[in-house]
């Protein structure tokens, strides 16, 4: 390992990023198109409940994804939500406590029992022989993570709720332009619901979609994101505000038209890191399937702190105070969340991968704010700080009092 000859700023040296680097920078198609469409937009003075723009994005999903039905919402987490509530769940469902916390959320604020289990530590998503095990007279559905954008392992999940009769959903918020099997995300499941997040890989500053090939499903979600309104004055359904807005849609076709663009940029600052990387030891490099279409959004290490001479925590706060705004997704996992810690029914779960996985993970900055020089700069930092873990350890520790 070559000597990065920079001072580390945790052990006393300047930044090696004036500005703050960070994960979840969000990515931007052409700016002109998207100001053209909002100059439209405002012209048109149509800003929302079901425009012009939320329904072209919709169609070009549904083209772009191979599936007959897209319904855009306002996020995610209301997609999730008008999803279970559509499918009359109740309970309890099973799912991954590896997620961010909205999916457990989506369930306990409908009086759904969420059932944290374990994950697949090779995959980071679902392990299906713990849903099995979880799987009792209750269960009325499973929700399957594709983390980091790689999907679950959709057969056997959808093998173990046929036997039951019970539907098995998607939360898909990471995974828009990935494919499993060689099929787009979005048409696995009962449905598939995808967050436009302004962190996500394709952006609506604030946006999700439901994803189906369930054409009553598809109805009765539209109806609930629109409060139940089937018509002027007429409203046949318990539902929400789950719309999304013009100028969303808006920012989300832009997008759209850009994502083989951001696809490049993800890839080649992926393949960077993953050159950068190697080699360090107790490191490893989260692997996307080259025989699958990866969005390679997330840039996601694992830290082995018998190989590696600094844990997960040090080498975060090292890049921290390097300017580097690296996360833990999602440490510590849901059942480490309120109101789940304090369940005694979520307290008795084995969930000890996931323990292990969430200790261990950082996840870096990707996308079009992230430059190939940063990729070397971020990797300098970890070697610079592997070579000198002994100083790094007693700092952080002597700053720990
Ligand atoms: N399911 C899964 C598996 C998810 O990951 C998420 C969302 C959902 C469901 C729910 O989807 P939505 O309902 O949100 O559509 C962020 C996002 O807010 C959240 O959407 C996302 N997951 C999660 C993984 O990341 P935080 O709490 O980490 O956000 P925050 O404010 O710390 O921002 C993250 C980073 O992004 C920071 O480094 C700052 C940067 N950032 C953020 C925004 C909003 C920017 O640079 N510019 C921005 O405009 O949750």
């Amino acid at each position: 390992m070559s000597t990065p000859s920079r001072q580390l700023a945790i052990l006393g040296g300047n930044p090696i990023f004036e500005e703050l680097l960070h994960v979840g920078r969000p990515n931007i198609g052409d700016r002109n198109d998207f100001l053209r469409r909002v100059n439209d937009m405002l012209d048109r003075r149509w800003f929302s409940n079901d425009g012009q723009f939320v329904q072209e994005f919709e169609r070009r999903i549904e083209k772009y994804l191979g599936v007959k039905h897209c319904v855009a919402v306002c996020n995610a987490t209301i997609g999730l939500a008008i999803a279970v509530r559509a499918m009359e769940l109740r309970g309890e469902v099973i799912l991954p406590s590896y997620t961010f916390v909205s999916t457990a959320h989506v369930l306990q604020w409908q009086g759904i029992q969420p059932v944290f289990v374990d994950m697949d530590p090779a995959t980071h998503n679902l392990c299906s022989t713990a849903v099995e095990a979880a799987m009792n007279a209750r269960t009325t559905a499973v929700i399957g993570v594709h983390v980091w954008g790689r999907a679950c392992d959709t057969e056997r999940l959808q093998q173990l709720a046929n036997a039951r009769g019970i539907p098995v959903l998607y939360d898909a918020a990471h995974a828009f332009g990935c494919s499993h099997q060689g099929q787009m995300v979005g048409n696995f499941g009962r449905c598939e619901v995808f967050s436009f997040h302004a962190t996500k890989f394709l952006n609506s500053f604030e946006g999700g979609a439901v994803t189906t090939n369930d054409s009553k499903l598809a109805d009765k979600l539209r109806l609930m994101r629109n409060f139940g309104f089937a018509g002027y004055d007429r409203v046949i359904e318990l539902g929400t505000n789950g719309k999304m807005t013009e100028v969303c849609a808006a920012m989300g076709i832009t997008s759209l038209e850009a994502v083989e663009e951001l696809i490049g940029v993800n890839r080649r600052n992926y393949e960077r890191y993953a050159i950068k990387l190697l080699g360090l030891p107790g490191i490893t490099l989260l692997r996307y399937s080259s025989a699958e279409q990866n969005n390679y959004h997330y840039i996601v290490v694992e830290v082995d702190p018998n190989e590696c001479p600094l844990d997960r925590d040090e080498l975060v706060a090292t890049l921290h105070a390097e300017n580097v705004l690296a996360r833990k997704y999602f440490w510590p996992g849901c059942h480490g969340m309120e109101p789940y810690r304090s369940q005694q029914s979520v307290a008795r779960q084995n969930l000890m991968h996931t323990d292990r996985v969430a200790a261990r993970v950082i996840v870096l900055p990707n996308g079009q704010s992230v430059g190939e020089s940063d990729v070397v700069k971020v990797a300098d930092i970890f070697k610079s700080a592997i070579i000198n873990a002994k100083e790094v350890r007693a700092r952080i520790q002597s700053q720990q009092g």
